[in-house]
Order: structure tokens, then sequence, then C-alpha cells
């Protein structure tokens, strides 16, 4: 028994160090308001949970605060947090508007350079139709293209292959110098208002996936491409001082696509985390279960015989 013990132990710590390496950038949970209630006005209104002191702020919130709301995912946090509110984004609670937004204004982490990423969020739309970003980064860093730095979300056409309202994530990759560095990810399925989604987006040097948790089953990576992502930095993002933004987006270095959904638990983590490190407990269908039960059977058979 003891044997078996620290053996455990050994394999513990030969799988720490990589777990290490993985480090939270921002964390915001939308956790510290009351239910139907406002973001305060001024900075660092909206807490970042990951101690970086990556905070948002609105920009006004007599109409540019989303409402704090106890609907939420169904999907319990993997980290066995409680999860109790989310925000409200789009018309309501301040005024009738599709205004409402929130953002890291001059925080460290609109410098930082990603070497890779993995950009997780959960949203559920409260309507479809137009082009609705969830959560992005601002700016226009190519004179030859409108696209900014980072942007997912809920288009209003059926781009690409003729598909309506995809989930979309497009980027400016490291090396930008044309519109050849402007890439895209997409789910292949039209987004469903009243659900939510829970979203992992992971982009390294060569390799970009966008994963998908409904609120049932586990994470799906929905689509994958490969390129050259870096710059002379090692950055997969264009570098650009700045915002990262929640419920809205930019286009032409312009604020726009304001989103009428509800959006929680949005986290940007500086490496590419696995499948099992997703910010959701999202559980794979029984069927996929019976098969890797069976093949925990199969390994403890395999275990018994070996100790026998
Ligand atoms: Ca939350
Ligand atoms: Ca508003
Ligand atoms: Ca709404």
């Amino acid at each position: 028994m003891k044997k078996i013990f620290s053996a455990w132990l050994v394999i513990a710590s030969l799988a720490a160090p990589s777990a290490a390496w993985a480090a939270t950038a921002g964390y915001w949970r939308f956790e510290e308001g009351t239910n139907g209630g406002l973001i305060p006005a001024g900075a660092d209104t909206v807490p970042d949970s990951s101690g970086n002191g990556n905070n948002m702020r609105t920009f006004d919130p007599t109409f540019t605060s989303a409402t704090y709301s106890n609907v939420v995912s169904p999907v319990p946090l993997r980290s066995g947090l409680p999860n109790t509110l989310s925000l409200d984004f789009g018309p309501g609670g301040d005024d009738g508007g599709l205004n409402d937004d929130n953002y890291t204004d001059g925080k460290s982490i609109n410098n930082q350079l990603f070497s890779a990423i993995t950009v997780e969020v959960a949203f559920r739309m409260d309507s479809i139709g137009g082009f609705q970003t969830i959560m992005g980064k601002d700016g226009k860093p190519l004179a030859s293209s409108p696209i900014p730095p980072f942007k997912l979300l809920v288009r209003g056409d059926d781009y690409p292959n003729a598909v309506p309202n995809q989930l979309f994530v497009e980027w400016i990759d490291g090396d930008s110098v044309d519109g050849s560095d402007d890439q895209q990810l997409a789910s292949g399925q039209t987004v469903v208002p009243d659900t939510w989604y829970h979203v992992a987006v992971t982009i390294d040097a060569g390799t970009a996936a966008l994963w998908v948790a409904g609120e049932t089953g586990g994470y799906q990576k929905l689509d994958q491409i490969t390129g050259d992502f870096a710059g002379p930095l090692g950055n997969v993002i264009v570098q650009s001082n700045t915002n990262w933004s929640v419920g809205r987006g930019m286009y032409n270095n312009g604020v726009t696509d304001w989103s009428n959904a509800h959006i929680d638990e949005v986290r940007i983590s500086d490496s590419i985390l696995s499948q099992n490190q997703f910010l959701f407990a999202a559980v794979p269908e029984p069927a996929s279960m019976a098969l890797s039960l069976f093949g925990l059977l199969g390994l403890t058979h395999a275990a018994r015989r070996k100790a026998a």
C-alpha cells in the first residue's frame, strides 16, 4: 500500500511542472454584484479574480452597464466554485439600448504578449440577429483590414459555408503585415437563443482550435486550423496596447456589434489548456462515458492480473 502511495506521489510530482506553467492572466466571474443591479461608476468595478489586477469598468452606468443576473449556466465549474451571477447585456436595466460593455481600461493585460493563449467564455443569447460580439480586443492593427486584434461573435449572416448565425472567432496573428494574417475559426452550427454555450479558443504558434460545450455533453472541437501565427516576439495575437472588452467588439476601429446576451465566466490563460482543464465541468454523453468506464474496467482488470 505504501509503495503504491509513493508511486502516485512520484507521478503527481512529475505532472506538477506542466500544471505550474499554466497561468491565468485574467478571470472575470461577475460574482461581485447583486441580482438586478448595475455595475457602479468608475474604475476597477468589475474585479479580475486572477489576482493580476486586470479589473474592468463600464463606460457610464447610466447607459452602458450590463445588469447582474441570477440566470447562470446549468453546467458547474470544474473548480467547484459556486457560480451565482452572470451579466445580462443589451436592452433593459439602465436603458433600452443595445449599448452595454465592460473593458480592461489601461490594464497590464492589454500589453501582455501571449506565445500561447486560451480564451474562455460562457454565453446565452437573448436574441439572435445581426452581428453580436461576446468579447474581443479593441483596435485596428492592419491598415488594409477593418478587423480588430480579436473577436468572438455570433455572426449576423451565413458565412462561412452557408450556415446561419455561427459562432465565429477572428483574430490578427502575431506576424501581422497584411490581410492574410486575419485568422478565422467557425463553429459550423447555428447558435440558438436561451441556451448556454461554453467556449474555449486555444491558439499557439502553429495551431488554433475552437471548443464548445452545450448544456449537456462534453467540450467538442468544432474547428481547427494550422498556420504560422507567431510574431517576432513569439506573440500569437498582434501586439496592440488596447482593451479587452465584453459585450461588444470593434470594426474599423469603432465600437460596435453589441450583444443581447447573458455572458459569464470570462477567462484568459497564457497557455493552451487541455480539455480536462477547461472552465466548466462539462460531462460527456452517456455513450462515451460508458466507453471510458469500459476502458477503466479493462485497466483495473489488467492491473489485477499483474498483481496476481
Ligand atoms: Ca459568474
Ligand atoms: Ca444600456
Ligand atoms: Ca439581454
